[in-house]
């Protein structure tokens, strides 16, 4: 958390053959949660971290996991994903056939934070029956895909209507925000009203700049804003 915004980190950029070391240099720092992203080739192109993975990361550290479940019919894969550790499990609007049930679901296995993610072209409307039964929203900033994509640059606007939205009745409901945060992006999301930063390859991960020095710079250009 820094100056009341939380930062959580895309495993998924991560170098893999060191994660051991990325995630010491992530807990150094205090990083509010560990993004872990599950894709199934199917929703999304890309297959990404999967079951045995998921364990022996959940086995080694104490950090938050926040999963962002890029699957069809996520329902499936809860109790097989899902552990004890989840302190946020996120599931796609354009994946569910009965969103209202799998977020009751959800809440019957006990998961503290229950989050709905849009991608770039669904609009915030699609939240309007459910925003009380959820705890986060996560607007992607790029499509459901691969890593190091650019920007889609209209959906700032979309993170200042969700907001609104959330102050208008009066919620208590986080914005978290996936795709492209990095130093040049992050203060127009944190102005629009992010209150969760996912940083990845752009932000985070970088191949000539430590994990410590590349939050140094997102914390540098929070403190322009705020
Ligand atoms: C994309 C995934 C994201 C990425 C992350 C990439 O499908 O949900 O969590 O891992 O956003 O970061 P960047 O800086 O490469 O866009
Ligand atoms: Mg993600």
């Amino acid at each position: 958390m820094y100056k009341n915004i939380k930062l959580s980190a895309s495993l998924i950029c991560a170098n893999w053959l060191q994660l051991k070391n990325d995630l010491d240099e992530l807990k150094k720092n205090n990083i509010d949660s560990l993004h872990i992203d599950i894709i199934d080739g199917n929703f999304a192109n890309d297959f990404t971290i999967g079951t045995s993975i998921i364990q022996n990361i959940s086995n080694y550290t104490d950090i938050d996991l926040d999963y962002h479940l890029m699957i069809e019919e996520p329902n499936y894969y809860f109790d097989k994903i899902i552990n004890p550790k989840s302190s946020t499990v996120s599931i796609h609007q354009e994946c569910c056939k009965n969103l209202h049930r799998e977020i009751i679901n959800l809440k019957r296995m006990g998961i503290k934070k229950i989050g709905v993610a849009l991608s770039p072209a669904t609009p915030i409307e699609y939240l309007e029956y459910i925003l009380e039964d959820i705890n986060m929203v996560l607007l992607m900033t790029v499509n459901p895909e691969y890593t190091g994509q650019d920007l889609v640059a209209e959906n700032i606007k979309k993170i200042k209507n969700l907001k609104n939205k959330i102050s208008k009745l009066n919620l208590d409901i986080e914005i978290a925000i996936d795709g492209s945060v990095n130093k040049q992006s992050v203060s127009n999301m944190v102005s629009a009203g992010a209150d969760v930063l996912i940083l990845g390859s752009s932000g985070l991960f970088k191949k000539d700049l430590t994990i410590t020095n590349s939050l140094n710079e997102i914390y540098e250009e929070i403190d322009k804003i705020k």
